[in-house]
């Protein structure tokens, strides 16, 4: 089928039914007669269609892009182009980190629609960790994604003008960074319109972030970091509902914020929102003490994703890196492997740090900008909720502004276990 620009329209169920029944692979692989397949609207992101398609012998997701912000609306209106992106990204991942991503079945460029395997009993991985669920494949899976995702994408394993034809194929994907650039790294920090909080409980806090010029100077280094740093092909917006899992298996989904940037804002995306859905536990918690084994495997889990991918992503370098980056005719000898190997610790603690700021700030726009999740949002008692994202903030303001006092990722578990039963002084209600 010809793909011209002209050619999108927002499909609803019938045309989709329709569209897929033209498509002989997915038609085969859905099975039976087209009128049978049942089709369910089921997208709960910020962004897109997303509808699940069963027919008699399979199953398939279909993702389509609305030219608009689903969240918001008509008024922000948004590029299609994001599918492309998306697309571009999940095929790369899956070279990378095969079994990780879903598999891509089908792709249109105009309808900006991509098709994926269905991934189930699989669930967002944000939803069970409200519901208190451990999960035991994640670290190895995650760690193991970012590791080669990031590894392979960067200097370090590609000649100067891969890399650059690399950052060229993301460069358009400019609006979506836009989006984590306005709601991460500058909305929260100033009086916009769309920022929300728990009023009135967290009013002071949020005037606080305003007048915080420490903190103002940290978000703004951050943000030209994340601007100005195309060290591999970052997922971008890796939380946990960019997760789906089982106890025996992770994928990752939704890269439609793919692009060359700052590696440590995928590990910190992971790493923020594990402590996240730490702090929002105790709120969850039907008895006292019902969730502390849960709890300390949240803590374990941020420690051992940080200590895993460091040692993965040191591995790939150490197995021989093929990139334009540190040339090995440069650190010849024994002096020269002593020295390159120095140089790989202190490249991992340069990550570490930018690691650490941008998880902090990946907490604080949870909590005062546009798009919350789920983790704080299902309390109910509003300063119940108050009291648990206080805590998240209070570690993040440290990570952002005294970030080297967090030189190992112990550092960071150890303040949120102090902060766990922390009761902050709140606005009246
Ligand atoms: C307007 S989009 C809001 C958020 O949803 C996505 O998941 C990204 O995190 C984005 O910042
Ligand atoms: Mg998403």
């Amino acid at each position: 089928m010809a793909q011209g620009q002209g050619d999108y329209r927002i499909l609803h169920e019938a045309d989709l039914r329709d569209y897929l029944a033209g498509v002989p692979g997915l038609k085969a692989l859905l099975g039976g007669e087209a009128a049978s397949w049942r089709i369910t609207e089921v997208g709960d992101g910020n962004l897109n269609l997303v509808f699940i398609v069963k027919g008699a012998r399979g199953g398939i997701a279909v993702k389509q892009a609305l030219p608009y912000v689903r969240l918001v609306g008509e008024s922000w209106p948004l590029p299609l182009s994001r599918a492309h992106y998306e697309y571009l990204a999940l095929m790369r991942q899956a070279e990378l980190a095969p079994g990780l991503v879903p598999a891509v079945l089908h792709h249109n460029e105009a309808l900006a629609l991509t098709v994926m395997e269905l991934l189930e009993p699989h669930i967002i991985m944000r939803k069970g960790l409200v519901a208190g669920t451990q999960y035991p494949r994640f670290v190895d899976d995650i760690t193991t994604f970012m590791a080669r995702t990031l590894f392979f994408t960067s200097d370090l394993a590609l000649s100067a003008a891969e890399k650059k034809e690399a950052i060229a194929a993301f460069a358009g994907n400019h609006a979506l960074c836009k989006i984590t650039e306005d709601l991460i790294f500058t909305d929260p920090y100033r009086i916009a319109e769309q920022n929300r909080w728990t009023a009135p409980y967290l009013d002071g806090l949020a005037a606080s972030l305003r007048d915080d010029m420490d903190l103002h100077v940290a978000i703004s280094r951050l943000k030209l970091k994340f601007m100005a740093s195309p060290e591999a092909l970052i997922h971008g917006d890796l939380h946990t509902g960019s997760i789906m899992v089982t106890v025996s298996q992770t994928r990752v989904i939704d890269p439609e914020f793919a692009f060359y940037g700052p590696m440590g804002f995928d590990v910190a995306a992971v790493l923020a929102n594990l402590l996240m859905a730490y702090f929002a536990s105790a709120a969850h918690e039907r008895a006292p003490g019902e969730r502390a084994a849960f709890e300390a495997w949240m803590l374990e889990t941020v420690e051992q994703v940080w200590t895993e991918f460091a040692r993965k992503f040191l591995d790939l370098w150490r197995a021989g890196a093929a990139g334009d980056a540190y040339p090995v005719s440069l650190f010849a000898g024994e002096q020269g492997a002593a020295r390159l190997e120095a140089e790989r610790q202190s490249y991992m603690q340069r990550l570490f740090a930018d690691t650490v700021g941008f998880a902090a700030a990946k907490i604080i726009r949870r909590i005062f900008g546009l798009a919350h999740n789920i983790d704080f949002e299902l309390i109910d008692n509003p300063k119940q909720r108050a009291v648990s994202e206080a805590r998240a903030v209070r570690l993040a303001r440290a990570m952002m502004v005294e970030t080297d006092a967090f030189s190992a990722i112990a550092d960071v578990t150890n303040a949120a276990r102090r902060l766990r039963n922390w009761l902050p002084e709140l606005a009246a209600g």
